[in-house]
């Protein structure tokens, strides 16, 4: 199997191009290159280059914009892949983002997520300037603790089998929300709810045109929440809820590093 992710960027200043070469070298992307989109799953060797290609299609073809750099990662999965669960699916028609807020707080109390902890995570997901990655949020403290603030850490190497997901694809149909933002957000929720040290999620669509967010946890399943923000606006985000005391390092490795395929629906 292969981890495939792309990243798509816009670099904001201009000018200072040719400056940065040397640290572009290094890190590829600046640290001021405005996120476009992203994408990441795991795939079959046989599928690598009709999944590139949609890639390359969805980074090209984006409402926050052209991006002026796109990456691509194909890299073969070594370690055995870990099995997980699918998070079971509900909706619920919020009428406002206040009401889709209301919602988000009362969920978040009941695990005892301090007030602090959900401001902090209401201003990163109201942010203007959009993170490629999400921000952990320590469930006491309201401290952040991811150690790169503006780009966040990327949840990746997550991926569903081939029965599986066109069980899931059947499932979706039925509740009409058969799309690939729904499918790949529901992955990415699932292997973010099997970290043990992550209590809950709350994610933020930063297309401009996609005003359906989501609440998730272990508990609660994945709570997709209509009118989470207007439409038009360009903010967005994902954060996740991590215990206090929670081994941070520990908890970047899993979200990152450790395959995870989901094989039952
Ligand atoms: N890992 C961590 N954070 C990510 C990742 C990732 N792989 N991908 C995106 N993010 C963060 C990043 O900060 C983005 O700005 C933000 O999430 C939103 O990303 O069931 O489309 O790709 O209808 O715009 C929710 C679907 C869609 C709800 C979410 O997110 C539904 C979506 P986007
Ligand atoms: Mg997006």
């Amino acid at each position: 199997m292969f981890s495939i992710r792309m990243r798509a960027s816009k670099n904001t200043e201009r000018k200072a191009r040719s400056v940065r070469r040397k640290e572009r070298s290094a890190k590829r992307q600046t640290p001021n290159a405005e996120h476009i989109s992203g994408a990441e799953g795991i795939y079959e060797e046989k599928d690598i280059l009709q999944i590139c290609s949609e890639y390359l299609k969805r980074a090209v073809n984006h409402p926050r914009g052209k991006p002026d750099e796109i990456v691509i990662t194909i890299e073969k999965i070594k370690q055995k892949i870990k099995t997980i669960p699918l998070l079971s699916v509900k909706t619920l028609k919020c009428k406002s983002p206040d009401e889709a807020k209301r919602i988000i707080i009362q969920k978040l109390a009941f695990p005892c997520i301090s007030k602090q902890a959900v401001n902090n995570g209401f201003k990163v997901l109201k942010s203007r300037k959009a993170m490629r990655g999400a921000s952990l949020i320590l469930a006491g403290s309201g401290k952040r603790a991811e150690p790169d603030k503006n780009r966040g850490v990327r949840v990746s190497r997550m991926g569903i089998g081939k029965t599986a997901g066109r069980m899931l694809a059947q499932k979706l149909s039925k509740m009409g929300i058969n799309i690939a933002t729904v499918k790949e957000a529901l992955i990415l929720a699932s292997k973010v709810a099997s970290c043990p040290d992550i209590i809950a999620e709350v994610c933020v669509s930063d297309d401009p045109d996609y005003t359906t967010g989501y609440f998730a946890s272990e508990k609660e399943g994945y709570l997709r929440l209509a009118n989470i923000k207007k439409s038009g606006e360009m903010h967005g985000g994902r954060v996740f809820f991590i215990k206090e005391n929670a081994d941070i390092a520990r908890v970047i490795q899993y979200l990152k590093g450790i395959p995870v395929i989901i094989r039952k629906v």
